[in-house]
C-alpha cells in the first residue's frame, strides 16, 4: 500500500506541468513549454545563461531566468561562467561583467531600475545581453526578456531600452491584523501575522516574484484604516520578516500609520503634530523602524477621513500632519504618502468637491518627501468617474494616483471586468494644467511639475485564494496595474494581450477571443450598474448589488439618492454653475467641456447634469429610453462574454474554464438584477413606459428593496 502510494507520488511529480491542476496559482508566470507554432526560440538561442552577479537581487534574477527559459523551451538551460558558445544570454551590470563594460552600452539614462536588452556579438559569438546599472534593473530585464519569449515574440534581433516612468509603484493592501481584508474578495490576507516572524510562508516569495515581474517595487502591508499596534516592537518584527523576504525581489515594505498612535501606543496625551513630544515620538519610532528595516519605504496615511484621526483634530492642517511624519522619515530617506481622500463629516457641499477645496490651498506647503495620493476620480472608485480635479491643481506637489484593483464597486471577484481600460482612460485625461497635452499620466510621472518623486498606488486584490485575486481574470488587473505603474502611457489593449498570452497561451483563437472580451468588459459593468454618468448606487456599506432607493442614512452623501437626484422631471447631479459648480475646479478648457450638455458626452452626462427624462440625447432616444437601453445593453454584453467563453472550451484547460464559466453565470444573474432593480426603481420616479421591445423587470420594486446582504464579503469597520 505504502509502496503504491510512493510510486504514485513519484509518477505525479514526473507529469508535465500542463497535466497538473490548473488552478491559477502560477498567475502569468506559468512558463509552460511553448507550443510549436510560437516557438521562436530555437536551439541556437538561449544556450546558456551567464550571470556573474552575486547579490541576492542578481541571484533572484538569474534563478528566474533559468527557471523561465527552461520551462518555456522545454529543456534545461545551463549556467555558464563565460560566453563560451553561440547563443548565450549575458545578464550583468558593467561592474559585474567586463564583457558588458567593454560593450559601452547606453545605460546612462536607464537609472537604477531600467534595463537594456540587445542582440550583440561577444568574442565573435552571437549573444543576447540583458544589462543594467543595478541588480534591480537586471531583475526587471530578466522578467522583460522572459515576457518576450513567453508571448511568442522573436528574440533574434533585439534592441530594447526601458526604464520605469514612475518611481514608486506600490500595492496598498487593505489588510487588517486579524487577516480580514477590507474590500477583499480573494480570501484572507496573505500575511499570516500570527505565525510571523518565525514561520515564513513560501507564498510570500511567490507574491514578491509576481510583483517584481510587473515592476511593483513596494507594498503597504496594512489597511489605511489602521491600527496603531502594527507600530509596536513585536509587530515590527513580523513586518521586518516580510521585508527580508521581499527584498531580493526589489519590493520594499511600507506601513499605514495611524495618526493617533502616539496616544494609543505611546502613552502621550495628544497627537498634535506641532507638539514637541509628539514630534519626538514619531522621530524615535522612525529610527526604531529603520534599525530593523533599513530600506523601509515610509508611511501611508488616511487622516481626517471617514472617522480616522488626523491633524484637524488639533486644528492643524493636513500639511502640518504630513510634514511632521516627513521630518521623522527624512533622515532615512522615507516618504509620506498622504491621502487626499477626505470628505467632511458635516459639510453640505458636493462631496466630489471637498478634497480639492481642502488641499488646493496647501500646494507648496508640503515637505519634499511628501506625496499627495489622490484617487483617480473625485468620488470613490466608481465604475466610471471623470478625473480628479486635484491632478491639475497642485503643481508644486508630487501627486500620486491611487486606483482600486480590488473590485469593490465593480462586482467583487465574480464579475469579469478588465480595469486596464478604466485606468488608461483616467491616465489619458487631459488636465490642461499646462495647456493641451497635460495628461494625468504626465502629472503622475512628475514630468509636468519637474518633480523627482512620483508614485502610483493600487489597492491590492490579493488574498489566500489559490488563484490569488479571487478570479482568474482579476489577475489581469493586478498585472495591468503593475504594467501601467511602470509606464502610464502603455495601451490597455497591449497589456491585455500580453497578459492573455502569458496566462492562457499564444493560440490565436484564444488571444483573438479573450482580448476583445476583456476590452469591452468594464463598459459592460458601467452599462448594467451605472450608465450615462450615474454613480454610487451600490448597496449601503457592503456595496454589493443595486440600492439606488436608499435614503435613510445619517449623512446625506451616504445615500444613493444624493448622487442620482432623480425626480419627476429628470435625473442627474447638476455640477455646473447652476448646481454645485464642481466644474469650476477644472481648468477652463475642461470645465467648459463638462459644463456644456453638447460637449460633455454620454459617459459623464448625469455626473455633471440634471437631465429631463424626455430630453433627446445624441443617440436620438429620450434620456429615459436611453437609460433603459443602456441597462439592457450591459446585460446583453455579459451574455456575449458567456458565448465567447463557451466557445473557448476546447482550447482552455478544464479547471480554469469551468471556474470562469461559473463566474460569468453569476455575473449574468447579477447584471440582470442590477438592470431590473434599477429600471424598476427609476420607473417609479419617471413614470414613463418602457420603450417598445424591452422586457419589464422580473420582479416589482419592493422585491429588490427587501433584499438584504448582512454577510457580504469584504466589509469595513
Ligand atoms: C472606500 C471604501 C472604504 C475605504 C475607503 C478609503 O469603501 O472601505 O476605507 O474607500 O479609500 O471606497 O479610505
Amino acid at each position: 500500500m505504502q509502496k503504491t502510494l510512493l510510486a504514485l507520488l513519484a509518477l505525479l511529480t514526473l507529469l508535465p506541468a500542463a497535466a497538473r491542476a490548473e488552478d491559477g496559482y502560477r498567475l502569468w508566470l506559468r512558463y509552460d513549454r511553448l507550443a510549436e507554432p510560437s516557438r521562436r526560440v530555437d536551439a541556437a538561442a538561449a544556450t546558456a545563461i551567464v550571470a556573474p552577479g552575486s547579490g541576492p537581487v542578481a541571484q533572484a534574477a538569474r534563478a528566474e531566468l533559468q527557471r523561465g527559459l527552461s520551462g518555456l523551451l522545454g529543456r534545461p538551460v545551463a549556467m555558464a561562467r563565460d560566453v563560451d558558445r553561440d547563443g548565450a544570454i549575458l545578464l550583468a551590470t558593467p561592474r559585474s561583467s567586463p564583457a558588458i563594460a567593454a560593450l559601452h552600452l547606453p545605460l546612462d539614462r536607464l537609472g537604477d531600475e531600467g534595463y537594456l536588452i540587445r542582440t550583440v556579438r561577444i568574442g565573435g559569438r552571437p549573444a543576447t545581453v540583458i544589462a543594467a546599472n543595478s541588480d534591480r534593473g537586471l531583475l526587471y530585464g530578466a522578467f522583460a526578456f522572459l515576457r518576450l519569449v513567453q508571448t511568442g515574440r522573436a528574440i533574434d534581433r533585439l534592441d530594447i531600452a526601458d526604464a520605469p516612468k514612475v518611481k514608486l509603484r506600490l500595492l496598498d493592501h487593505w489588510d487588517n491584523l486579524d487577516r480580514h481584508v477590507e474590500r477583499g474578495y480573494a480570501g484572507q490576507s496573505l500575511w499570516d501575522w500570527q505565525k510571523l516572524p518565525l514561520w515564513k510562508d513560501p507564498r510570500y516569495i511567490d507574491y514578491a516574484r509576481a510583483d517584481a515581474s510587473i515592476g511593483i517595487n513596494g507594498a503597504v502591508v496594512n489597511n489605511v484604516n489602521s491600527k496603531a499596534d502594527i507600530l509596536t516592537a513585536p509587530w515590527l518584527e513580523k513586518v521586518a520578516a516580510l521585508a527580508e523576504i521581499f527584498r531580493p525581489w526589489g519590493v520594499r515594505v511600507y506601513l499605514s500609520a495611524r495618526f493617533s498612535a502616539p496616544i494609543e501606543i505611546g502613552g502621550l496625551r495628544t497627537a498634535d503634530p506641532l507638539d514637541p513630544q509628539v514630534r519626538a515620538w514619531w522621530k524615535a519610532k522612525a529610527d526604531e523602524i529603520y534599525r530593523i528595516i533599513p530600506d523601509f519605504g515610509g508611511f501611508l496615511v488616511k487622516a481626517n477621513s471617514e472617522g480616522q484621526p488626523g491633524p484637524q483634530d488639533y486644528k492643524r492642517s493636513h500639511a502640518d500632519g504630513a510634514n511632521m511624519l516627513a521630518d521623522a522619515l527624512a533622515p532615512h530617506g522615507g516618504v509620506v504618502m498622504w491621502r487626499a481622500f477626505v470628505y467632511s463629516a458635516t459639510g453640505a457641499d458636493d462631496r466630489a468637491k471637498q478634497a480639492y477645496d481642502e488641499f488646493k490651498p496647501l500646494d507648496g506647503k508640503f515637505r519634499p518627501n511628501v506625496i499627495l495620493q489622490v484617487k483617480n476620480g473625485p468620488l470613490d472608485f466608481q465604475p466610471r468617474e471623470p478625473f480628479h480635479p486635484l491632478f491639475g491643481a497642485m503643481p508644486k506637489t508630487p501627486v500620486a494616483i491611487e486606483v482600486e484593483i480590488t473590485k469593490e464597486y465593480l462586482g467583487f471577484a465574480t464579475h469579469l471586468a478588465f480595469l486596464g481600460t478604466m485606468w488608461e482612460e483616467a491616465l489619458a485625461s487631459d488636465t490642461f494644467a499646462r495647456g493641451r497635452g497635460s495628461t494625468l499620466a504626465k502629472v503622475v510621472e512628475g514630468a509636468l511639475g519637474g518633480h523627482n518623486l512620483s508614485a502610483m498606488a493600487g489597492v491590492a486584490n490579493t488574498g489566500t485564494d489559490r488563484n490569488w485575486s479571487g478570479s482568474q481574470f482579476d489577475q489581469a488587473n493586478w498585472y495591468a496595474f503593475g504594467r501601467l505603474a511602470w509606464d502610464p502611457q502603455l495601451s490597455a489593449r497591449a497589456i491585455a494581450e500580453e497578459w492573455t498570452r502569458m496566462t492562457w497561451g499564444n493560440d490565436p483563437r484564444v488571444v483573438d477571443a479573450i482580448v476583445p472580451m476583456m476590452m469591452g468588459s468594464r463598459q459592460a459593468v458601467v452599462d448594467y450598474m451605472t450608465p450615462l454618468g450615474l454613480h454610487h448606487l451600490m448597496g449601503t456599506g457592503h456595496h454589493y448589488g443595486p440600492a439606488p432607493w436608499v435614503n435613510d442614512q445619517q449623512r446625506p452623501e451616504w445615500n444613493p439618492v444624493y448622487y442620482h437626484r432623480a425626480d419627476a422631471n429628470g435625473i442627474g447631479f447638476d455640477r455646473t454653475a447652476t448646481g454645485s459648480n464642481a466644474v469650476a475646479q477644472y481648468a477652463p478648457e475642461v470645465a467648459r467641456r463638462f459644463a456644456d450638455r453638447r460637449s460633455v458626452g454620454d459617459d459623464y452626462l448625469l455626473w455633471f447634469h440634471h437631465v429631463k427624462w424626455d430630453d433627446r440625447l445624441d443617440t436620438g432616444r429620450t434620456l429615459w429610453d436611453e437609460l433603459v437601453a443602456r441597462y439592457t445593453r450591459g446585460v446583453e454584453e455579459v451574455a456575449g462574454m458567456r458565448r465567447t467563453w463557451a466557445s473557448l472550451a476546447p482550447y482552455v484547460d478544464p479547471q480554469r474554464h469551468e471556474e470562469v464559466a461559473a463566474f460569468l453565470a453569476i455575473q449574468a444573474r447579477e447584471a440582470s438584477w442590477w438592470r431590473d432593480a434599477s429600471i424598476a426603481y427609476f420607473q417609479s420616479i419617471s413614470h414613463r413606459p418602457l420603450p417598445a421591445g424591452f422586457a419589464p423587470p422580473a420582479h416589482p420594486l419592493d422585491y429588490y428593496e427587501a433584499l438584504k446582504f448582512p454577510y457580504a464579503p469584504g466589509q469595513g469597520g
